[in-house]
């Protein structure tokens, strides 16, 4: 009954389970209290649910690091619980989409543990073990494999005393690499994916998906002089072999269930012309991919804690890229912000509190009128900004936590590596949702696993559902008019003014029905260009940020600052 690409006029939300709410007081965030919490989704609107994993794990990356793919963690919850929410949320009216962690699984995963028992275990082959480097001793530096870095700092290799081997880890040294190669490991993948559907749920999100298959040899990446590692990340990502594993995946998982999934492929480092392909329906691999590219530009030369300076021309140009690409083939997630990014309020918008809500609500008007699939990430939909983190002792990721470790040890001092982390930390975006103005905002009884931001008693959630202007209320109208105008969801996209240094405009058509987006982004008034609004004379302003803005941009073509329109002909 649902149409193949239902997903077209869908919005998503993504839960970061140890986060959203917390039932039982232990601190963390857990699966009866994001069933306790649906109504807050119900009411936004949402279609789907994206939960961050819940699978058993110990914990070194969030659940990244899976060890059981077929439970549920304590710290969550259990299975039965989590059949409740399916049920509960398909009440709702809302689809969930599991997070399929596939490229590596925890080195607790039964899986490794068998792998790892001796050089002849039928299952060494299910992951990467390679020996020393020639002539080298294993364990000490440089005897490593190959020079890769890895993503959470360190070698990408971790030294197995007991065989004498190495094994691979892109990420932490607690998430070995499985071995796509191996079609015992790609089996075992699917049959759990089958599992899963079988037991209601409606879909993967699935993580670093363009990663899994690895380079002939595990060649050496470029190394600049002063580099600690050499470079990785080119040699790994979306090599041809991903598009194999993901067309066998639809064949076995997919192709003969009856209802209608949604599959999402996080790919760091995709390009626009990559992701066509991916997501074009006739090669049957994903329905939408999850690419990186705005969220990569103000990384510097030394990596993503680097900032560089970067302005709204250059993440317009990008986006609308993006637009253009895939206008005729292929579909494309959209998202300011996510677990593993800093809030969007505080990195693309102003989060100084006289600008905070207008320009949260100027940037979901961007958003959510573009051609995709728009992501809200739990938070962002009440305006939670960046947390003001002062020492060490603030930080709970791995990435953050690594990297403060790597740079001390090279002499950097903290104060140093402060403004970047500050800036892109994983942690900013992972405190406890503001659910009021109470202790701990309402997320637990006990003590949070990390503290609430202390801007909480003035951006929370009961002091803005229901409420005309806020932010919340804004979103909500956003996720409405995509469901009721085919203009939004299923409209063609033309980018206008583009040389422009503050205005982000452009237009949306379907079957004659024409709109307008205009956002102002900076805190000057812009005096929008009359040939923009030539032929808009009268138009309905179907959703403006204030009737201020609408008035405005009516009366004098001027769109004060951070404020936005659309208009409708
Ligand atoms: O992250 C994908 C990824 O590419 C990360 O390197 C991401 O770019 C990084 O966090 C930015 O600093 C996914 C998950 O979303 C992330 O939470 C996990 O840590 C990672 O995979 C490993 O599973």
């Amino acid at each position: 009954d649902l149409p193949r690409d239902w997903w077209k006029r869908a919005v998503v939300y993504q839960v970061y389970p140890r986060s959203f709410a917390d039932s039982d007081g232990d601190g963390v965030g857990d699966l009866r209290g994001l069933i306790g919490r649906l109504g807050h989704l119900q009411r936004l609107g949402v279609d789907v649910l994206w939960l961050g994993p819940v699978y058993r794990s110990p914990q070194d990356d969030n659940g990244y690091d899976i060890a059981d793919y077929q439970d549920v963690d304590p710290l969550f919850g259990t299975l039965e619980d989590l059949d409740e929410l399916v049920a509960r949320a398909h009440e709702h009216g809302i689809r969930l989409l599991m997070d399929l962690v596939v490229n590596h699984t925890s080195d607790e995963h039964a899986w490794f543990v068998d792998s790892r028992s001796s050089r002849g275990s039928d299952r060494r082959d299910w992951y990467w073990w390679r020996p020393p480097r020639e002539g080298c001793v294993g364990g000490e530096p440089g005897a490593e494999p190959n020079n890769w870095g890895s993503f959470f700092s360190g070698s990408a290799w971790e030294w197995d005393e007991a065989t004498g081997e190495y094994y691979l880890h892109l990420f932490s040294r607690k998430q070995p690499d499985l071995n796509w190669t191996n079609p015992a490991v790609r089996e075992a993948v699917y049959a759990m994916m089958r599992w899963w559907l079988d037991r209601g749920v409606d879909g993967f999100r699935m993580d670093v998906i363009n990663l899994i298959d690895k380079p002939e040899g595990l060649p050496d990446g470029e190394q600049q002089l002063g580099d600690l590692w050499g470079q990785m990340f080119p040699l790994v990502a979306t090599n041809p072999g991903v598009h194999d594993h993901l067309q066998e995946m639809y064949e076995q998982v997919f192709a003969d269930h009856p209802r209608a999934f949604l599959t999402v492929g996080e790919m760091p480092g995709v390009t626009a012309e990559q992701a066509a392909r991916f997501t074009d329906p006739d090669r049957r691999e994903v329905d939408m991919v999850f690419q990186f590219e705005h969220v990569d530009l103000g990384s510097g030369p030394g990596g993503k804690f680097d900032r560089v300076p970067m302005g709204m021309p250059h993440l317009r140009e990008n986006l609308m890229h993006w637009q253009v690409e895939l206008a005729d083939v292929g579909w494309n997630s959209l998202y300011w912000d996510n677990h593993d990014q800093p809030r969007a309020v505080s990195r693309f918008g102003d989060d100084d509190p006289v600008w905070r809500e207008r320009s949260a609500k100027t940037l979901a008007t961007v958003l959510h009128t573009l051609r995709g699939t728009p992501y809200v990430y739990q938070g962002e939909e009440l305006g939670m900004t960046n947390v003001p983190f002062s020492s060490p002792a603030d930080f709970r990721d791995i990435e953050s936590l690594n990297y403060i470790r790597e740079q001390t040890e090279a002499g950097v001092p903290f104060e140093d590596l402060l403004p970047g982390l500050r800036a892109v930390s994983r942690d900013n975006a992972r405190t406890p949702v503001h659910w009021s103005a109470a202790p701990h905002a309402g997320f637990t009884t006990g003590e949070p696993w990390i503290p609430v931001a202390p801007n909480h008693a003035e951006i929370n959630a009961e002091a803005q559902v229901g409420v005309e202007g806020s932010v919340f209320e804004h979103y909500r109208a956003l996720v409405d008019l995509r469901h009721e105008e085919p203009a939004v969801s299923h409209g063609s996209v033309t980018p206008l003014a583009m040389d422009h240094a503050q205005l982000w405009a452009f237009e949306r058509e379907h079957e004659g029905t024409r709109l307008l987006t205009l956002a102002a982004f900076g805190r000057e008034p812009v005096a929008v260009p009359p040939e923009i609004l030539a032929g808009w004379e009268g138009a309905e302003a179907a959703l403006p940020t204030s009737a201020r803005a609408a008035v405005s941009v009516a009366d004098d073509r001027v769109l004060p600052g951070w404020e936005a329109v659309v208009l409708r002909r």
